[in-house]
């Protein structure tokens, strides 16, 4: 059995500027990982299928002040990069000597969080960072023979991107054309996560609703309020701003999700196999993102996979009140000259767990420990 190509698919890293607003903290477990394909005899694709950065919640550091600007353009989204750049350096030296072997392939597909991808000049800037090898591409899809990997969020009706309209014109500058989720959560949301940056860690959220209701109302209440305001006050107030537009078609589908507290992203397998149905016969194996929960749907010759994010987070035992930390995984696809086939592999955690009252008492205090049971750092706290 020989082999011809070996692909690493991981996703939903979320990479912030290491403050409160940034949930990445497995720094040393992923290099890890990266190191690990560098001592490959062969060459690798390594696909970091999207939101490989968090430009939402990554702030914007101009004036000696953090700051959340709604209107980006591309010397925004290089300035956020930066501190990302700083934040987990070590994750980017691990890619750069992963790059250092001209076979390996480093691939960045884009994610809703990391939209600002499609500037040239931050495509430019993650070269530079990693060396300009040539050997690192931007896709929406990463495809090869019979393996199709992207992020998803074209099957999630809020957060997909308009890729025929990347771009809108604000006061004579190119800003990014983002859904209208990310507008709302770039411009109205950031303080409340600063407030509570623990809890948007925790899954089940309908579980966390149950024991934690009044302060999820809350949260919801002022979402309901944005949104009233997006569809009455906004797009009148802000007539002349192309990033209020009148979202008409949305507001049916998120009255029903804010009715029902659903906060997490929608899933996107049903639309998925929907839409790419007519694929079906060519691929076999698709990796998805987007999702931050584990899923592997293997039949009829056809895998489809969610391997679950990177970011920190937590499962919720409601009974026994424990926070239980989740693990990280990777796909990894085999193609030989008698067939393809693919594995997730889980990184064991070496992690406690936690106690939900505890946490909620003291988020920031539980930010800071979690942080330094991974061994990292965080920049900016
Ligand atoms: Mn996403």
């Amino acid at each position: 059995m020989a082999l011809e190509k070996e692909i690493i698919v991981l996703g939903d890293i979320e990479m912030g500027a290491g403050n409160l607003t940034d949930d990445f903290i497995s720094d040393n477990a992923l290099t890890e990982l990266i190191e690990e394909l560098c001592k490959r005899p062969h060459a690798v694709d390594l696909v970091l299928n999207g939101d490989t950065f968090d430009f939402l919640k990554c702030p914007y550091f101009s004036a000696n002040q953090l700051s959340y600007p709604r209107h980006i353009t591309s010397e925004i989204s290089i300035n956020k990069l930066n501190l990302i750049y700083h934040a987990h350096n070590k994750v980017f030296r691990a890619l750069k000597k992963f790059c250092k072997d001209k076979n390996n392939r480093l691939y960045f597909n884009i994610g809703n969080h990391d939209t600002d991808l499609v500037y040239h000049a931050v495509q430019k800037r993650i070269k530079e960072l990693l060396s300009n090898s040539n050997n690192i591409y931007f896709k929406q899809v990463y495809r090869y023979k019979n393996v199709h990997v992207e992020h998803g969020q074209q099957y999630d009706f809020l957060t997909k991107i308009n890729f025929d309209k990347l771009f809108l014109n604000y006061r004579g500058k190119e800003i990014l054309n983002q859904s209208f989720i990310s507008f709302g959560l770039i411009s109205r949301f950031m303080h409340m996560k600063e407030k509570h940056p623990f809890l948007e860690r925790i899954f089940p959220r309908k579980e966390l609703l149950k024991i934690q209701r009044r302060l999820i109302k809350k949260l919801t209440r002022r979402t309901v309020g944005y949104f009233i305001k997006s569809m009455l006050y906004y797009p009148l107030r802000y007539f002349y701003d192309p990033t209020y537009t009148y979202p008409r078609e949305l507001f049916r589908e998120l009255y029903i999700r804010l009715k029902n507290v659903h906060w997490d992203v929608d899933k996107v397998i049903p639309t998925f196999k929907r839409k790419k149905k007519h694929s079906f016969k060519k691929d076999r194996i698709f990796v998805l993102g987007h999702i931050h929960e584990k899923f592997v749907e293997d039949k009829d010759n056809i895998a489809l996979i969610h391997p679950g994010s990177w970011r920190d987070e937590y499962d919720l035992d409601v009974d026994t009140r424990k926070l239980i930390p989740r693990p990280k995984r990777y796909v990894q696809i085999l193609i030989t000259d008698v067939g393809t086939d693919y594995q997730i592999i889980e990184i064991p955690t070496n992690r406690t767990n936690l106690n939900f009252d505890k946490v909620i008492n003291n988020e920031l205090k539980h930010v800071k420990l979690v942080a330094k049971e991974e061994k990292f750092h965080p920049a900016l706290i």
